[in-house]
């Protein structure tokens, strides 16, 4: 019998009102089944509405340093279970071990830094233009947050939308990819444990199109926070600008990193597999194109061709593999058909290429880490967001020929430039038109207290992490004080100095 998992609605584990749920199972092993989950529609949905606005009533009443104290308890849980979340995560959502680690650990800490933030909640006091009056602004909280989650951080990302929305006095309803619900069951056990009020969140598993498209239509959800493909962003994006919602979107990537001849080499091919190949690709800050100078360009693909072919590809449970499967069949079989978008467009597979296959690989979604070269800028390898171990390798002859590679495509989260010259560097953080750019390390790697996010159809111009999305879940509210005691009219009355 398949474990049985829940719901978390109005302070209870409770199945989906239909009865109806779905089956999680391990990407490197069809046979090993996770457990059952719910598969939750409107119903469920308006139960947890209920209870979430119940729980905001509590919440916002609730001093923000006390929020802040739930938060670091958290932080504290999550520190004591981080061995167990990561296997549970791995087991689920397919990346090696090191990497679900690390991915724990981002949770942990944009716990910390939400704790101490509820201490902040900065606003304004600042002189007024009317004698005994003072102007100043504070942060309201909004309602009630619908969290729409992806697969590929299934703990740190719930986080970081989760907890600004909480240390702001907001109540949250989260609805986690249905690739990993079991990492987010555990992150609201931990919560309850933590000694949030349970009315302040819910969490509500199934699919997009039934349970995530009810959140964003519902009404009485004013704020949502997406991270997913660009597609589905705009189809939310549309719903939530006729309905005046609050919204957040992280979307697609197609990250370059630049490599200069000035750089340190081995340090840029360490980059670029990390980059490219970490989380088997599956990262919106994944590195999907390597623009290599024309002066070293056969040289460093040579080696880095030598490197990835030695990558090992198995369960990221097991010790010592390198890259773990992607999440799903539709994954793989999307991968696959852009190594033969590749091909027909003249890129030529310097490794890779293929479904991993042969004893335990058969029973998962492996895919060869890739590498294409002679890909041609505009072309849709290396136009379009893959999500997978593919990396296009591009050539320039100069660095404002990088720059132009880098700024062309749609998208513009982060960037990378390796190069010694320091010039060069402060050039690139100035017009590589991204969210993030990093000098002389990976396009991944974002930190939990710096503001994550990118420009053009990577996002809707808000910022997840660090200061900024403190801003994208309170309102500001503006008051004045007058103690004058008599009609004092702004812009109206004047007075000698
Ligand atoms: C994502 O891929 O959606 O910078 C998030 C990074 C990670 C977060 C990635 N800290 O790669």
């Amino acid at each position: 019998m398949a474990e049985r998992f829940r719901n978390y609605i109005a302070g209870e584990w409770t199945d989906s009102a239909s009865g109806r749920t779905f089956e999680n199972r391990n990407p490197a092993d069809h046979d090993d089944l996770i457990g059952e989950f719910p598969r939750s529609d409107e119903q469920d949905l308006s139960r947890a509405v209920e209870s979430a606005k119940r729980g905001f009533e509590q919440w916002r009443r609730t001093p923000a340093p006390l929020r802040g104290d739930v938060l670091r308890r958290v932080g504290d849980l999550l520190t004591e279970r981080k061995e167990e979340i990561s296997r549970a995560m791995t087991r689920e959502m397919g990346k090696v071990l090191n990497e679900t680690r690390g991915d724990v650990q981002e949770g942990i800490d944009t716990a910390y830094y939400a704790a101490v933030e509820g201490r902040r909640l900065f606003g304004h006091t600042v002189p007024s233009e009317l004698r005994d009056k003072w102007a100043m602004s504070y942060r309201r909280p909004i309602g009630v947050a619908g969290l729409i989650t992806p697969f590929n951080f299934p703990l740190a990302i719930p986080t970081w939308k989760m907890f600004p929305a909480l240390v702001c006095g907001n109540s949250v309803i989260l609805k986690p990819a249905e690739d990993v619900p079991h990492t987010s069951t555990i992150l609201v056990e931990v919560l309850i444990e933590a000694g949030l009020p349970p009315d302040v969140v819910q969490l509500v598993h199934g699919f997009g199109e039934e349970i995530g498209a009810a959140m964003v239509e519902h009404p009485e959800i004013p704020v949502i926070s997406f991270t997913g493909s660009t597609a589905v962003g705009s189809q939310i994006g549309s719903v939530c600008g006729r309905m005046h919602k609050r919204l957040s979107l992280e979307m697609g990537g197609k990250n370059a990193q630049i490599v200069m001849p000035d750089a340190a080499m081995d340090l840029a091919i360490e980059g670029v597999l990390w980059g490219a190949f970490g989380t088997t690709g599956q990262r919106c800050t994944a590195t999907s194109r390597l623009l290599l100078h024309d002066d070293i360009h056969d040289e460093f693909l040579d080696q880095l061709v030598d490197r990835a072919s030695r990558l090992t590809l198995g369960s990221g449970l097991v010790d010592g593999n390198d890259v773990g499967p992607l999440i799903n069949q539709a994954s793989l079989d999307k991968v696959e058909s852009y190594v033969e978008v590749a091909i027909s467009e003249g890129d030529e597979i310097v490794t890779g290429g293929k479904r991993a296959t042969g004893g335990a690989l058969d029973r998962g979604y492996f895919f060869q880490p890739t590498i294409l070269r002679g890909v041609k800028p505009g072309s849709r390898l290396a136009c379009e967001e893959v999500f997978g171990p593919v990396l296009s390798v591009i050539r320039f002859s100069d660095l404002e020929h990088a720059f132009r590679i880098n700024n062309e495509v749609k998208y513009g989260l982060s960037s990378s430039l390796y190069t010694t010259d320091v010039r060069a560097s402060f050039r690139a953080m100035q017009d590589l038109d991204n969210g993030i750019t990093y000098i002389n390390a990976p396009t991944i790697g974002a930190e939990a207290h710096m503001p994550f996010g990118g420009v053009k159809q990577t996002g809707n111009g808000h910022r997840e992490g660090g200061w900024e999305v403190y801003e994208f879940y309170s309102e500001t509210k503006v008051c004045y004080v007058d103690y004058s005691g008599k009609l004092q009219r702004a812009q109206i009355d004047t007075y000698d100095i």
